[in-house]
């Protein structure tokens, strides 16, 4: 694939957590897009395979343009495609933690964000009707009635992707409410995750905000409730094109850390740790089912292949560092539950 000066082009819908961490990217790093809400048939451009949202599309040297999905790897071809206002921490050490929180928010928060919005009769009746709508808002109301029911009922009876089920709900809704209070306090001291600007973790973290904090009238209700800062930001994190970040706004991983992250590393420790480490365990050996405990209580889920990729490419980066930038990263999550996630086996 190849840079040019044309706007990027990407297709996605205003209902999809990942398309709105992608969109946030792209306003605050100032890069020209278009963006096509899910008419890319019709715009004659290749399908992704699998069909995800969000799709980038990029031309390639042969001149055709080439789908591409996936967040995670997208924010890194951006970051080599265009130069200003990129939002991985130049710190090695920073940006592996930068890495780690944006995988929990992209691998873990979506269990929440995907388990309110799924599983209230409220919220279900909602994102039934209007999450497909922006595909065509002209639809009539016999149709959309039809739409809203196929659309609700298939994504409820794939609840139990995400682990969701009633023996689980309260593990997931007591997770979220732990991440409102350890982000209300820390931005109360901070602009950002990372600092007084953005990291990719930040844009993951926003990606699944943007739904449940000003969307899912669920957990929106609770949010606003319990996290006023929390709402602001994500109101925030949606434009920050306005921004004017410098090299020295980064956080200080030798003196701030400890008390800013260290309690949403523990978060980390305590959920998407041991659900990460038993799904890798689970896809090598080959089985259907995750089944492993988190706090003390017992979690089932299909394996998902994609996050045992996930935590292979977290690992990839750990040992690419230095084996000072190692220790010093081993320093900052030690005592957090994190450290299994990089122990050499
Ligand atoms: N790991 C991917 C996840 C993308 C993803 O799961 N997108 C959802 C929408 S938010 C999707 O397209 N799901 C397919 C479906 O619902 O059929 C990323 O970071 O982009």
């Amino acid at each position: 694939m190849k840079s040019n000066q044309s706007a990027v082009t990407l297709s996605g819908a205003p209902g999809s957590p990942y398309t709105r961490k992608m969109l946030a990217v792209l306003r605050y790093r100032r890069i020209p897009y278009r963006y096509l809400v899910n008419n890319h048939l019709k715009s004659g451009l290749p399908p992704a395979k699998p069909a995800l949202l969000p799709t980038f599309y990029f031309p390639c040297e042969d001149g055709t343009m080439k789908a591409f999905t996936d967040s995670t790897p997208l924010i890194r071809t951006l970051e080599t495609l265009f130069n200003d206002r990129q939002l991985l921490p130049p710190s090695p050490v920073m940006g592996m933690l930068d890495s780690l929180l944006e995988d929990y928010f992209d691998e873990w928060l979506t269990k929440p964000m995907f388990h309110y919005r799924w599983a209230f009769d409220s919220d279900v009746d909602r994102a039934s009707r209007i999450v497909p709508l922006p595909m065509n808002i002209q639809v009539n109301d016999d149709m959309l009635s039809t739409v809203a029911r196929a659309f609700g009922q298939r994504q409820v009876s794939r609840l139990h992707v995400v682990g969701s089920n009633p023996a689980t709900a309260e593990l997931i809704e007591g997770s979220y409410l732990r991440l409102l209070n350890i982000l209300e306090k820390h931005f109360s001291g901070h602009a950002f995750l990372m600092g007084l600007r953005p990291g990719a973790s930040d844009f993951a973290l926003y990606g699944q905000l943007s739904q449940l904090a000003l969307f899912d009238p669920t957990p929106m209700a609770i949010t606003c409730a319990q996290a006023p800062r929390v709402v602001a930001w994500t109101q925030l994190t949606e434009d920050l094109s306005g921004l004017e970040p410098k090299d020295t706004d980064w956080i200080d991983d030798q003196t701030e850390l400890a008390s800013a992250l260290k309690a949403l590393l523990s978060e980390l420790g305590r959920t998407y740790v041991p659900v990460m480490l038993a799904n890798q365990a689970a896809v090598l050996k080959g089985e259907q089912e995750v089944i492993c405990h988190v706090d003390a209580q017992e979690w089932r889920q299909l394996t998902f292949p994609y996050q045992a990729k996930c935590l292979s490419w977290l690992r990839r980066d750990f040992d690419q560092l230095s084996s000072n930038d190692q220790n010093h990263f081993l320093r900052l999550i030690h005592g957090t539950g994190c450290e299994p996630l990089f122990a050499k086996t």
